[in-house]
């Protein structure tokens, strides 16, 4: 499909969502590269007001934001449903999405703080997880019921990111033993086939969050 582009960066787990949810509903699509520290005149030009990744643009007219994008394509593309008929099960599971982005910069903290701030991030993490945990998945294989779905997609950094983010900062607090049911999901998130043939280099993410850590520290 000529008239799909899709602008991202390589290590970004907005981008992979968007990618995983075209992936899923069999649609092909052209993907442009950005270098985000010298963004191309499209990519101001397409997503003016914060002028960051991802970006999807059909038929000439861009989509931005990733949340809304998924959105956007479970619209368009009805087929192979990121989400359930159930308007129920359609509102936890973007209930779930948004919790996931809401406190993604409590975890992220836990790379880019040092010191107290750090302690306190790690701490507020825990409960993220705890949350997730306790209240999440219940019995359920997948965010979005037995098979993967929006809100897996949005949480999908978390199955990925989440442990090299640990792993440069030194600390580990999403253990199997803690999290069971959370650390289920994460194996069956990553064993998904579309998940797991369309995943960053895990070595190049490893080594780009310990360049960030070396200059924070
Ligand atoms: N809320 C946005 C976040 C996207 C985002 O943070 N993109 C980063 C890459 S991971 C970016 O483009 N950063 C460049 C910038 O902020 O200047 C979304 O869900 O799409």
């Amino acid at each position: 499909m000529g008239d799909l582009k899709l602008h991202g960066t390589a290590s970004s787990p907005f981008v992979y969502r968007v990618i995983w949810a075209l992936k899923l509903k069999g649609l092909d699509y052209e993907y442009v590269e950005e270098d985000l520290s010298n963004k191309s005149d499209l990519l101001l030009k397409y997503n003016p007001v914060y002028k960051r990744v991802p970006v999807l643009i059909h038929g000439g007219k861009p989509v931005a934001e990733s949340s809304v994008i998924l959105e956007y394509i479970e619209e368009t593309w009805p087929h192979n449903p990121l989400l359930s008929a159930d308007p129920h099960e359609k509102a936890v599971a973007r209930f779930w999405s948004k919790f996931g982005d809401d406190k993604r910069p409590t975890i992220v903290g836990i790379l880019i703080k040092v010191g107290e701030e750090q302690e306190k991030a790690i701490q507020d993490s825990l409960e993220v997880l705890k949350i997730l945990e306790e209240h999440g998945l219940g019995e359920k294989e997948f965010f979005g019921g037995e098979t993967i779905g929006l809100a897996d997609m949005a949480l999908g950094w978390m199955a990925y990111w989440m442990c090299m983010m640990e792993e440069a900062a030194g600390v580990k607090l999403f253990e199997e033993h803690k999290f069971p049911r959370l650390f289920k999901w994460t194996r069956n998130f990553k064993e998904f086939p579309i998940i797991k043939e369309n995943l960053p280099d895990r070595n190049e993410l490893l080594a780009y969050y310990k360049s960030l850590r070396k200059m924070i520290d």
